[in-house]
């Protein structure tokens, strides 16, 4: 057994068995942040072996209000599988993950394959399909959602579950970065965003994303969902919250917890 196999064993466990667990770099403080990278790779060869469906990807930590939340500045990215998809009618039940919180982000429907280097948010809006907005269901494996950028990493960046709204949107006529954000939690505003918020635009979060896979011989595929980054805080998902996020342009989505 390598240190990969064995801590992807751990975080794996941590998931299937819905128990938090210590950031894995308190026991290897030397673990970088490409390791953390191929215990994702692992984790996802793994989901994929057991009849998953990888459908995208979703970057991370891309927004000030993240980065501070979660104490780490070092933006990244996850995979996406058809398991995590969830219907918006259909409430959160928070007793089937650990200690679910909730984002807003404008969600990417790609057309042709995006392949780093030198990908652009031009080409990002060219090979787009459509847009539309999207809550992200992020679940840490770690205790507190406390970890370093090879913990996140490691653990496909919290990745839990996604909710997509139903209007779909072409960007060509659209400036992302300007397109505003209301969240409410149970009917209340609880703070306000704009697309600028992940990396100056959400095309340039995916860019990013293209060209960092790129770097590992891989590409954003055609017809792959890419979550652009959460636009503000997180918020904690109780029985009996219900968020939502309304977009200019791109409508509203919404979430309940049980
Ligand atoms: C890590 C995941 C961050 C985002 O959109 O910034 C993320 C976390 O906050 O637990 O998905
Ligand atoms: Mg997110």
């Amino acid at each position: 057994m390598t240190l990969i196999t064995e801590l992807a064993d751990v975080l794996e466990a941590a998931r299937r068995d819905r128990v938090a667990i210590g950031p894995i770099t308190a026991n290897h403080p030397e673990l970088t942040v490409a390791q953390g990278y191929e215990i994702q790779d692992e984790l996802s060869r793994r989901r994929v072996a057991a009849g998953e469906r990888m459908i995208g990807a979703k970057l991370g930590l891309t927004s000030k209000a993240k980065q501070v939340q979660m104490s780490v500045a070092e933006p990244g990215y996850g995979r996406l599988f058809s398991n995590g998809v969830h219907p918006a009618d259909d409430p959160i039940v928070v007793s089937e993950l650990i200690h679910p919180r909730c984002e807003p982000e404008i969600v990417f429907v790609i057309g042709e394959e995006l392949r780093g280097p030198g990908i652009t948010a031009g080409d990002v809006i060219t090979a787009t399909r459509a847009v539309c907005c999207g809550l992200e269901i992020i679940d840490s494996r770690y205790a507190d959602f406390k970890f370093t950028a090879a913990d996140v990493m490691a653990d496909n960046t919290s990745e839990a579950r996604i909710v997509m709204g139903p209007k779909y949107v072409v960007p060509d006529e659209l400036d992302l970065a300007l397109v505003g954000l209301v969240l409410e939690v149970n009917g209340e505003i609880e703070t306000t965003a704009a697309g600028a918020a992940s990396v100056g635009h959400p095309a340039d979060a995916v860019a990013m994303l293209a060209n960092w896979l790129g770097g590992r011989g891989e590409a954003i595929e055609a017809g792959w969902i890419v979550f652009s980054g959460g636009l503000t805080n997180a918020v904690a998902l109780t029985p009996g919250t219900h968020v939502r996020a309304t977009f200019g342009h791109l409508g509203s989505v919404g979430v309940r917890a049980v």
